[in-house]
């Protein structure tokens, strides 16, 4: 059956009465009109469902919507999930108020396909007809419904059906079957139940796919279920996808609990919200002024609830103008980036009635905490998340260069709204492009969050080097606790600037290429000093406190200096008490290789007889090889660390080196 159905979803919009459900009954021989109140008031009051076959024999789900201007919010609960609208005008009546509205509301949803159906032209002659036509030419010259087919048809005699039925035909094949990206997402349209099979929830799905057997959430609520059976466009179907009519069995639900405006997800990751950042359109048909804070009420899925616009750019908004807004809910949804809204208000002034379309937008980021205005900071966010959002791999790019630390799928997967497997495809496609950068430790960063990181390293360094003349550079340490970012983007970042030679790596230290301490002449002479036994020394140096005495200085001047020389690499500390010169522990690891040539490992005795010197020395030089990982220990034997096995491997190759 999936492979007979399209999910592409058809939608009828227009004013009251102007024969949207009889042409749906003459499209798909259903009666969308069951209820007893719509039977009895003959006119549509909520959304109906019908599946209607094409000119390919593929079958595609339709909503049949009300016109009447009281049920505008199950009008628009259904407009979300099309993708192709039969526009109805009757030609008796011709541009009615809801058809201005309904044409408004659809724009506003984001809508790209459809066609117009001129109902109701056996009550007509030929010159009315051609008028009507010619005005609904103007109304739709601008919209995404310019230049769409006008077919001419009567309802109650079938003129003009089957040329109606081949335009449709045509406009549903140019529109491309909607993506099942990410994660199974419906909002509920509706809930029952069936004797012996219990809750049955009904909806169109904005994502991914479902199937029998899967366990899906209800939000906000927050209770679960697993889906029994599934029927897609009224027949038993083992999977069901975005953009299709679908009624999920799910015996675990208490259908008493399930609501209109809910939603049902596969994931538990995603969370109500009470504020949401949009980008907000107000109509040109709007009069006067929009305040801020202006309390509106917000429509989106098949959600309706009231909510505030605290404007993030200016107080105040005209018609035909757009900014960005915080939407502040008074109920919390769980809503996904990218979502589109209308927001209809009760304006005041002459000939207002009720409540009126006043606008709607797109939903970008998700928070929930209170946004201040004119922040240029929060504009150029969610102008950048404006440009991204349509495109999930461009979305995916977005949220790795919002975020300072490194990313990874699954803290990508939530915000995204993406599978695993989706992120990852959107990640490869990135790196490709050279705009995320994976890390050495794991998960991505973006490349400008690791050049701003570099650009603080070089701002840093210049700082440090004025202020520390004597230094002969900056820690890694000293850099992370000064700038605070993350770890793993301040070693990319300083990796980036070593390989451009921005910066130059000193011992351990980060220095300006061609840096030079400045030590005052003194201290540079007791360095020297200090240096020169210590090499004498060899594998025997002495402490700090004989040095101090041996120099005639105090101590702490001596560990200064000696810190010093430990940061320009002269010497290494390899434990408190004894600091070795780097000539001595070279001769160390060179005196381990020899070993290794003639046995796979050495024990300590076998090394201090080897260096020639006590257990007091040749234990803290064993462990300090350990520690930089040129040995591995194991018990009182050493073996080849990584930096030896490369080493012996390079002296084998080249024989008489050792
Ligand atoms: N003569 C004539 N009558 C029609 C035609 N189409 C619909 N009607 C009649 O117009 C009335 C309204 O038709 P519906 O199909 O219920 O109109 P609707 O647009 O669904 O109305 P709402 O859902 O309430 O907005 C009914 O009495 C229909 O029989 C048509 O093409 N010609
Ligand atoms: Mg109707």
């Amino acid at each position: 059956m999936s492979q007979l159905r399209r999910n592409v979803m058809l939608g009828t919009a227009g004013h009251v009465d102007h024969g949207k459900s009889a042409l749906v009954k003459l499209l798909t021989g259903c009666e969308t009109d069951t209820l007893a109140e719509e039977k009895q008031r003959g006119l549509t009051i909520d959304l109906g469902f019908a599946p209607c076959r094409l000119a390919d024999q593929r079958i595609v789900g339709i909503v049949d919507v009300p016109g009447h201007v009281d049920f505008i919010r199950n009008m628009v609960a259904g407009a979300h999930g099309i993708d192709v609208v039969i526009f109805v005008v009757a030609a008796d009546d011709g541009i009615m108020p809801q058809t201005h509205e309904h044409l408004r509301i659809l724009s506003l949803m984001g809508l790209r396909h459809g066609l117009v159906a001129l109902t109701k032209i056996d009550l007509v002659d030929e010159a009315r007809r051609d008028s009507v036509i010619e005005n609904l030419r103007k109304l739709l010259a601008g919209t995404f419904l310019d230049g769409a087919r006008v077919c001419p048809i009567s309802n109650v005699t079938g003129e003009g059906f089957d040329s109606f039925f081949d335009s449709l035909s045509q406009t549903v094949e140019a529109c491309g079957d909607r993506s099942c990206h990410g994660p199974f997402r419906l909002w509920v349209e509706d809930s029952f139940t069936i004797r012996g099979a219990g809750t049955v929830v009904t909806g169109i799905p904005t994502h991914g796919r479902v199937r029998p057997g899967d366990q899906l959430h209800l939000l906000p609520i927050g209770s679960f279920g697993h889906v029994r059976r599934m029927q897609v466009y009224g027949e038993d179907a083992a999977e069901g996808r975005a953009g299709e009519c679908l009624a999920l069995n799910i015996p675990e639900l208490d259908h008493q609990a399930v609501r209109r405006g809910m939603t049902l997800v596969e994931s538990d990751s995603i969370e109500p919200v009470s504020m949401a950042q949009a980008e907000l359109w107000i109509l040109d048909s709007v009069k006067g002024t929009i305040e801020d804070y202006l309390q509106v009420q917000l429509h989106v899925g098949t959600a309706s609830v009231s909510a505030h616009l605290a404007m993030l750019e200016n107080t105040a908004m005209t018609g035909g103008q757009r900014q960005f807004v915080q939407l502040r809910l008074a109920t919390a949804l769980p809503l996904v980036p990218g979502e589109r809204f209308v927001i209809r208000a009760n304006l005041p002034g002459p000939g207002a009635a009720g409540l009126t379309t006043i606008g709607g937008g797109q939903i970008l980021g998700l928070n929930d905490s209170r946004l201040r205005r004119k922040k240029q900071w929060t504009l150029a966010l969610l102008a950048a998340q404006r440009y991204a959002v349509d495109d999930p791999v461009r979305w995916c790019e977005q949220i790795v260069r919002e975020s300072d630390s490194p990313a990874t799928v699954a803290s990508l997967q939530k915000r995204c709204w993406s599978r695993p497997a989706e992120i990852s495809d959107a990640i490869e496609r990135l790196r490709v492009e050279n705009r995320v950068v994976p890390l050495s430790g794991g998960g991505w960063l973006h490349r400008d969050v690791i050049q701003n990181a570099a650009k603080e390293i070089l701002a840093a360094l210049q700082t440090f080097h004025a202020a520390n003349p004597q230094r002969a550079g900056i820690s890694r340490e000293e850099m992370l606790a000064g700038l605070g970012i993350n770890p793993g983007c301040l070693d990319a970042a300083t990796e980036s600037l070593l390989q451009a030679k921005q910066i130059e790596r000193s011992g351990t230290l980060l220095a300006r290429p061609g840096w030079n301490a400045r030590l005052p002449d003194r201290d540079q002479r007791l360095c020297e000093q200090i240096a020169a036994k210590l090499k004498q020394a060899a594998f025997s140096p002495p402490t700090l406190e004989e040095l101090a005495a041996a120099l005639a200085e105090p101590p702490p001047r001596i560990a200064n200096m000696m810190r010093l020389l430990a940061e320009r690499g002269l010497l290494m500390r390899l434990d408190d008490r004894i600091w070795m010169h780097r000539d001595a522990v070279e001769a160390g690891r060179q005196t381990a290789l020899k070993l290794f040539a003639r046995a796979p490992a050495f024990s300590t005795m076998e090394f201090r007889d080897a260096l020639g010197v006590s257990r007091k020395f040749a234990v803290p030089l064993a462990d300090y090889l350990d520690k930089t990982r040129f040995t591995v220990r194991s018990g009182n034997n050493r073996a080849p660390g990584a930096e030896a096995k490369k080493l012996l491997v390079q002296n084998s190759a080249a024989p008489g080196l050792i």
